[in-house]
């Protein structure tokens, strides 16, 4: 079992709780941002194509800031502030959430930098307020980098795309996290580039003790990626490029709906101790998710086309629960 020093704080469950407050009211169901009109004909379910699960979220974030209106009318809570996990100190920096041109569209870009003092990090996080997604398919395309845009290499940090709610008391069993998590210069043990799938029973922060189990790749996976993970009533499966990566069953399957989240975050500043400023990118060209329907890679990607022919950037039609 891997040790790590990550703590999930109360800070995070209370941005959780405040999202969900600002999120009540407004109707975010259901909307379509862009598109003509089509006949019907093009509208039409092509033969042999999924059938489309009753509800969907699609964001293929097109938006202009992190303080575009729609984001937040969409659900996106941007992090601020400081806390965990990560490097003690550090800071959570709205402004280094942008959006950029890339992959024929509008991609989430997350830039997280350090000139190698806590003071001076800056980690970035973005994640849905409605807790909402449990069994169902997860998708996302994300773009990892194994070097800095500029500057000196060899930081430990992690770039990811995970679900999770909140810990409630120390070993609660239910509490649920589901996670991608690549590490391109290392860390947790590991001295190069590893991708980990992590799938959680509980845990109790102090002392540190996990209950969960994980399944590694010891690999460069920087690049454009299609990542999605699936959960049902007996396994969570993790696809990578639509390869099956892991699969885990219980005690670690969800007992409670979660949120949907992205962040970059140093664990530390042992990896690269030079006070050089460097920043790291870490892009998300859309994230795709449909409650109790069990799609394969291929399904997924068959859903976005359809999403896109359609003209659709958001839609989300997930049910609270
Ligand atoms: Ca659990
Ligand atoms: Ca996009």
């Amino acid at each position: 079992m891997r040790h790590r020093t990550r703590t999930l704080t109360p800070r995070r469950c209370a941005a959780l709780g405040a999202g969900l407050a600002l999120l009540a009211g407004l109707g975010v169901a259901g909307t379509s941002q862009a598109g003509e009109p089509k006949d019907e004909a093009e509208n039409a379910t092509a033969p042999g194509a999924v059938e489309p699960p009753a509800q969907e979220l699609f964001d293929d974030f097109s938006y202009s800031a992190h303080d575009d209106p729609a984001l937040s009318q969409h659900g996106w809570v941007v992090r601020t502030g400081g806390g965990g996990p990560g490097v003690p100190g550090a800071g959570w920096l709205a402004e280094n959430v942008t959006f950029a041109q890339d992959e024929g569209g509008t991609v989430l870009n997350l830039e997280s930098g350090t000139d190698g003092t806590p003071e001076g990090t800056e980690q970035t996080e973005v994640f849905t307020s409605a807790v909402k997604f449990e069994q169902g398919t997860y998708a996302a395309r994300v773009r990892f980098s194994d070097e800095p845009r500029s500057g000196p290499d060899g930081d430990r940090l992690v770039q990811t795309f995970f679900s999770i709610n909140d810990l409630r008391a120390p070993m609660d069993p239910d509490y649920s996290e589901y996670d991608f998590e690549y590490l391109p210069n290392g860390g947790w043990g590991e001295t190069d580039h590893t991708l980990f799938t992590t799938s959680w029973d509980t845990y109790r922060p102090d002392p540190w003790e996990a209950v969960n189990t994980h399944t590694k790749e010891q690999d460069s996976f920087a690049g454009w990626h299609d990542l999605v993970f699936t959960i049902d009533e007996t396994s969570v499966r993790y696809y990578i490029d639509g390869r099956l990566f892991a699969e885990h069953g219980e005690p670690y399957l969800p007992e409670r709906p979660m949120s949907i989240n992205f962040n970059q975050w140093f664990i530390d500043l042992l990896g690269q101790t030079d006070t050089t400023p460097r920043a790291y990118d870490q892009q998300v060209d859309y994230v795709y998710y449909a409650a109790d329907t069990v799609l394969s890679p291929d399904e997924v990607s068959e859903r976005v086309t359809a999403h896109r022919d359609e003209g659709t950037a958001f839609t989300d039609t997930v049910a609270a629960p």
